[in-house]
Parts: C-alpha cells; structure tokens; sequence
C-alpha cells in the first residue's frame, strides 16, 4: 500500500479525489498544517509543479498536486490560471463572468475545465505529470447546488445540465479532475504498488 499527500488547501478536491480512487492500495492524506504556497506559474502544469514540490519539501514523501481552472474561449482563456482569483468571493467570480458574456450567443460560450496533476517523490522530484480536460459551454444564468467554483455555470451538452446540477458520481466520472486523475492512479499502481 501506498500512502500519498495530496498537496491542496481546498477540501473540495479532496474529496473528489478520494471518491474517483478506486484503487485500495493507494491512499491519499491531507497535507498537515497551513498550506499557500505562492502560485506564480504560467500555466496550470507550473503552477502544480510548484504546490507538489512544496509539500514534498514539507513532507518529505511523495506528494500529489492538483493545479485546475475554467478556460473560456471568447475571452481568450480566461479566467485560466486566474480562476481562484478572479473576483474577491465565489458567486462575485461567477456573475463577472455572466456579465462579460451578456451578449454572447451559445455557440460563442464555449470553454473547458483544466486539471493538472502533478506527483513528485520525497526529494521533490517530478515522477509523472497527467492532464485532464472536460468540454462544455458557459450557461446564461447559475444553476444546481452539487460540486463547487464555477460548476454551476459550466454546462454540460451531453447530459443537458451544469454540472452542479448533475449527481457527484456523474461529475466523477467525466470531469477534467477524473481525466488526470485516472491515469495517473493507474501510473501510481503500476508503478508505486508493485514494486
Ligand atoms: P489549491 O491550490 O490549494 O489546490 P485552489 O482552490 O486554490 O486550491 P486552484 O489554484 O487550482 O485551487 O484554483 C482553481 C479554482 O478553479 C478553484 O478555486 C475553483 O474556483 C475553480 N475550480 C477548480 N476545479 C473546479 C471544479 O472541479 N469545478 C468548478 N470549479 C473548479
């Protein structure tokens, strides 16, 4: 078995994460004390490269990190990597997005979560990298309560629903976090657990 310390601050995630491991021989734990690493990468892969090094520096076992983010097409990518601080509170972030697309037909609402996951050793070495992706729209109004951030304006067209308006196991099943995620568990198995 083996145990690994998911380097995130956000409780959301963790969960999720221990919901989408089906693997027993691979646990992950909580990062002990206060962690806030500065995040001043460029992109998500960089900015996971740098929580997951801090934890393994802190923790000094192996480490996962979890960098994600809500890309909208008409705005060139943005929010992107500045999705956690896109506006001071959470329903804030979601209706400055709302107003900035107001006239924006369906069609042009196109975006995409990001997740990018990073595993590192206890010396802080990087042993694998995976991202995840999962495609929708920018819905015109907030709705359903499941999940978390901007899952209630992210649309899904294949379930006609947000997100948020979906079960949490559908939501683990398809979200850019289950993308990573999934090989990358299947990378910590075969290469971690059966050693
Ligand atoms: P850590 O850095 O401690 O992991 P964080 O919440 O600051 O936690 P990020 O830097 O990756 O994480 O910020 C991403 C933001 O993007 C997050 O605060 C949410 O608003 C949003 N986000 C990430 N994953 C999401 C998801 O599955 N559904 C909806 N919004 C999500």
């Amino acid at each position: 078995m083996i145990k690994i310390i998911l380097a995130t601050s956000n409780p959301h995630k963790l969960e999720e994460i221990n919901k989408i491991n089906t693997y027993s021989d691979i646990k992950f734990e909580v990062i002990k004390g206060e962690f806030n690493p500065e995040e001043n990468g460029n992109t998500f892969e960089e900015n996971a490269i740098i929580k997951a090094k801090a934890a393994s520096k802190v923790m000094k076992t192996y480490c996962l990190s979890d960098d994600s983010g809500l890309c909208i097409d008409v705005l060139e990518g943005l929010p992107g990597i500045h999705s956690n601080r896109y506006a001071p509170t959470q329903s804030e972030k979601i209706e400055k997005i709302l107003t900035e697309l107001k006239n924006v037909p369906y069609e042009n609402r196109s975006a995409h979560f990001t997740c990018s996951m990073v595993l590192t050793d206890a010396n802080g070495n990087i042993l694998n990298r995976e991202e995840g992706r999962i495609y929708g729209y920018i819905d015109d109004s907030a709705k359903g309560i499941n999940g978390f951030g901007y899952d209630p304006i992210f649309f899904v067209p294949e379930y006609n629903k947000t997100i948020a308006e979906l079960p949490e196991e559908i939501k683990n099943k398809i979200s850019h976090r289950a993308n990573a995620l999934k090989p990358m568990l299947e990378w910590i198995h075969n290469n971690l657990c059966l050693i």
